[in-house]
Formats: C-alpha cells, structure tokens, sequence
C-alpha cells in the first residue's frame, strides 16, 4: 500500500480563535495519521520562500505579516492519497465562496484568514515537509485503528 504524507499549517487566525482542537480533530476523524506535529513560530524569511509563488501579488506583504505574528501549528498527515483528501477537508481558498463542511466552508469569511495551509501536490508536500521538519521530526509507529480505516484490498492489493 502507498502512503502519502501532507503538510498542514494551522494558521494564526485559527489559533487566535480557538480552533485548533477543531481543525485537528476533522483530520484525526477522517482517518488520516498525525506523524509529526509542532508549535512554531514561522520566520518571514520561511515564509517568503514557502509563499514565493504570490510573491508579485499585493497581499503579498500582508500574507508574511500574518502568517508570522503568533506560532502556528505544524503537522504531518500520513494516509493513502492524503494529499488530495486533505485538500478536499480544507475546502476552497476564497472562505466566502469554500464548500460547507470543508474546514474553510464552515470557518471563515475570508481570502486571506482561511485558517489551514495544506499542501497542494505530492511533489510540493515533500518541498514543504523538507522546508518545516527534519527528519527526526517525523515520528514511524503503528496505530491501531489502522486495520479499520481501509479494506483489505487497500492494504495489501498495489496501486488499489
Ligand atoms: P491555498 O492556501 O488554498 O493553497 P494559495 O496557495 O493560492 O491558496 O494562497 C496561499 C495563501 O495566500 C492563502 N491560504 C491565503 O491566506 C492567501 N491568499 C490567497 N489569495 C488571496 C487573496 N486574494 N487575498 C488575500 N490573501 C490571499
């Protein structure tokens, strides 16, 4: 069975308004596996590298400004296709216009303060997991409730 992992940032926005224990817990309900989380607080410098591709856009300076003014939450979701099912929990950019149900859809009523990062590619999962954890960071166990969230198939039966 492939696993993938995905970074997720629980922003500013959603610490200050008490929402971590929410934010986590959806990922945790899913069926998703936390294998490594932290509070930090995010450097500009980081940040601009992390936020490069919007580095022409005018809230760019904004983004930076937020994103650095209290810790954030770290974490690393581990599960097959994470990437994209946690993209999907997350919802839409725009908070306005993001799906009721997803985290964005059901919390915010913004562009910019929509309360999650998560990682939009494999390819920029693992960038982005470089750029946030060392390696010790990351934590390899099992956990038991993983014989229930996916069939046999999805275990033992490749690319399934
Ligand atoms: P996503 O976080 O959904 O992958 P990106 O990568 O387009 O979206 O944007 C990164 C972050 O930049 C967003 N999470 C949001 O905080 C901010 N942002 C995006 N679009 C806007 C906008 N139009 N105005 C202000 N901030 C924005």
């Amino acid at each position: 069975m492939t696993l993938e992992r995905t970074l997720v940032i629980v922003k500013p926005d959603a610490i200050n308004r008490n929402l971590a224990g929410e934010i986590t817990s959806r990922f945790e309900r899913k069926g998703l596996k936390i294998v490594a989380m932290k509070m930090q607080s995010l450097q500009p410098y980081v940040l601009k590298e992390h936020y490069a591709h919007h580095k022409d856009k005018a809230f760019y300076g904004e983004l930076i400004r937020y994103m650095s003014s209290i810790p954030c939450i770290l974490m690393i979701l581990q599960g097959k296709e994470a990437v994209k099912v946690v993209r999907k929990l997350v919802g839409g950019t725009q908070g306005r216009e993001a799906e009721p149900g997803t985290i964005r859809g059901d919390y915010s009523v913004s562009n910019q303060t929509n309360l999650v990062h998560a990682s939009d590619s494999v390819e920029t999962a693992n960038t982005e997991i470089k750029r946030f954890f060392s390696e010790k960071e990351i934590c390899d166990y099992q956990k038991m409730d993983f014989d229930w969230v996916y069939s046999k198939d999805e275990k033992y039966l490749a690319k399934k």
